[in-house]
């Protein structure tokens, strides 16, 4: 069975021909002279790499479990292992193995068998962050930092997790280590202290996305009256609107239930075990969960046995998946599980619209380099001309709505152009540009692209940031340039 049926390939292209820009970007610059050279190096890393995606959210929020269901594989500690509590990076690479980095450089290497990384070869509070590599197809497509979590009672969790992901950021020398996107995982309301922590991270709504996470036992859990699963899809909206400054959307998940149906948990010993319970009603059920010893309500039904199935399925998954076990056995069950959970959207997110962003992204954070350079006093006439050349290729006009985005974003985040640039830069047909579906007609697309010519040109008359006045210029590029598209 093809697992990975949710990866969205549409934007590979787009992002091969980008990465092929900016690495002869890189390539050019590092002719200036060995100072620029070792820039470059970093830039081209940085800009060759898979996008990696950073998981942040408090303690026991589903980082790690998350990043296990990503990857199909239990490569993240999970619980109160010391491993949990540093910055840990995952990477495609053989042979297996761990990178313990520590904060004076020193490497502690590793080896990695079928679990994941128990030990930290050197005291926690001189691990820098941990670098792991596995052969894994998932992970060739997005690497993942999964953090030890923030806005926790543990504060030396928190500064581990900002000296990664704030401080690093600032450190053009260390580029290439820099997060692309964002996962932010909360199973509630989100903090203040949390909100500040997401907005100085670098990202834009464009890069990161919220999960309401431990969805399946929101609310009241699994035997409340509601389906605790879509109850949070409901709630998550919510939670959308007041993250709306941080993320594009919030989806709720089961990392859980995921991870399970993912790393091969649902044999067929499951199903059967689970099949049992499918005659119970909800009384029950309940006395065969709660009950020391649940022989007395099933004959033969051991504690042994629930305390598998918990384990494994989770009570949501005993009392909404058991009659699906008893239909369809252990795949059927699997299937429903990986379904109900909410990875395949996720994935099908992080991998397309997501990537592209961040990819967009880093290719912004490569012109700001480009700029610090420029103003240098390393051969700044060579960093000119790269910059002049890169700027001139025609690939660049989404970078350049995406600077505007970031730009605008930063300095007016409720400004009414965001809605316009995420649209022109999403877009693949000049009908998305204007927010039209892609089939509507040419003469309605026109006409709506001549009339966003027009509101911007009488914007211009208003008060407008100087970020939102670069950004008006931008859509009145691209505006034309789909007009001319069609033409
Ligand atoms: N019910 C439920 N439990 C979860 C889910 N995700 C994680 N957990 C449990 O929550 C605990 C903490 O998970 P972990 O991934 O280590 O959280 P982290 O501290 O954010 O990395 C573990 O016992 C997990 O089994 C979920 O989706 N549903
Ligand atoms: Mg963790």
């Amino acid at each position: 069975m093809n697992m990975n049926q949710n990866v969205d390939t549409s934007r590979d292209a787009s992002i091969a021909a980008l990465t092929t820009l900016l690495t002869q970007a890189a390539d050019a610059l590092a002719q200036g002279g060995p100072e620029l050279a070792e820039h470059a190096s970093e830039l081209r890393k940085m800009v060759s790499r898979p996008p990696r995606v950073a998981v942040v959210g408090r303690l026991k929020s589903g980082k790690s479990t998350l990043v296990n269901a990503l990857t199909q594989h239990v490569i993240a500690a999970t619980g109160t292992l010391e491993c949990t509590m540093a910055v840990s990076m995952y990477f495609d690479g053989a042979p297996a193995r761990a990178e313990v980095i520590g904060v004076d450089g020193q490497v502690e290497r590793i080896p990695l068998g079928n679990g994941p990384l128990t030990e930290l070869g050197m005291p926690l509070d001189n691990v820098d962050h941990i670098e792991q590599f596995l052969p894994n197809a998932q992970l060739r497509r997005l690497s993942l930092i999964d953090t030890p979590g923030t806005a926790t009672l543990t504060v030396e969790n928190e500064a581990r997790t900002r000296r990664v992901l704030v401080d690093g950021q600032k450190d053009t020398k260390r580029a290439s280590s820099w997060a692309d996107s964002l996962v932010f995982l909360s199973d509630s309301a989100p903090r203040e202290d949390e909100k500040l922590f997401l907005s100085q991270l670098g990202m834009t709504p464009l890069t990161s996305i919220g999960l309401l996470s431990r969805a399946d036992s929101f609310g009241e859990g699994a035997f409340g009256h509601r389906d605790p699963l879509d109850y949070a899809r409901e709630h998550a909206q919510s939670i959308a609107g007041e993250l709306k400054n941080s993320v594009s959307q919030v989806l709720p998940l089961s990392g859980f239930m995921a991870e399970s149906a993912l790393v091969g948990r649902i044999t067929g010993d499951v199903a059967r075990t689970l099949a049992h319970l499918a005659p119970l009603g909800r009384e029950q059920l309940l006395d065969v969960i709660e009950l020391p010893d649940p022989s007395t309500v099933v004959p033969g039904f051991t504690a042994q046995m629930r305390d598998m199935l918990l384990d494994t399925v989770g009570e949501y998954g005993i009392i909404a998946g058991r009659e699906i076990a008893a239909r369809d056995g252990a795949v059927g069950l699997m299937q429903w599980m990986v379904e109900r959970s909410g990875i395949n959207r996720l994935t099908e997110i992080l991998t397309g619209e997501i990537s592209y962003f961040a990819v967009l992204q880093r290719a912004v954070r490569m012109l700001d380099v480009l700029d610090e350079l420029a103003g240098g006093n390393v051969n700044r006439e060579h960093v000119r001309w790269v910059q002049s050349v890169t700027l001139s290729q025609p690939g660049m006009h989404f970078v350049m709505l995406y600077r505007s985005y970031r730009n605008t974003y930063a300095s007016t985040p409720d400004s009414t152009l965001l809605g316009p640039l995420r649209s022109a830069i999403a877009a693949r047909t000049a009908a998305e540009v204007v927010d039209l579906p892609a089939a509507a007609p040419a003469d309605q697309v026109r006409a709506e692209l001549q009339r966003r010519l027009g509101e911007m040109q009488n914007m211009a008359m208003g008060l407008l940031s100087a970020a939102e006045d670069e950004a008006r210029e931008r859509l009145v590029v691209a505006y034309q340039a789909a007009l001319k598209a069609m033409s």
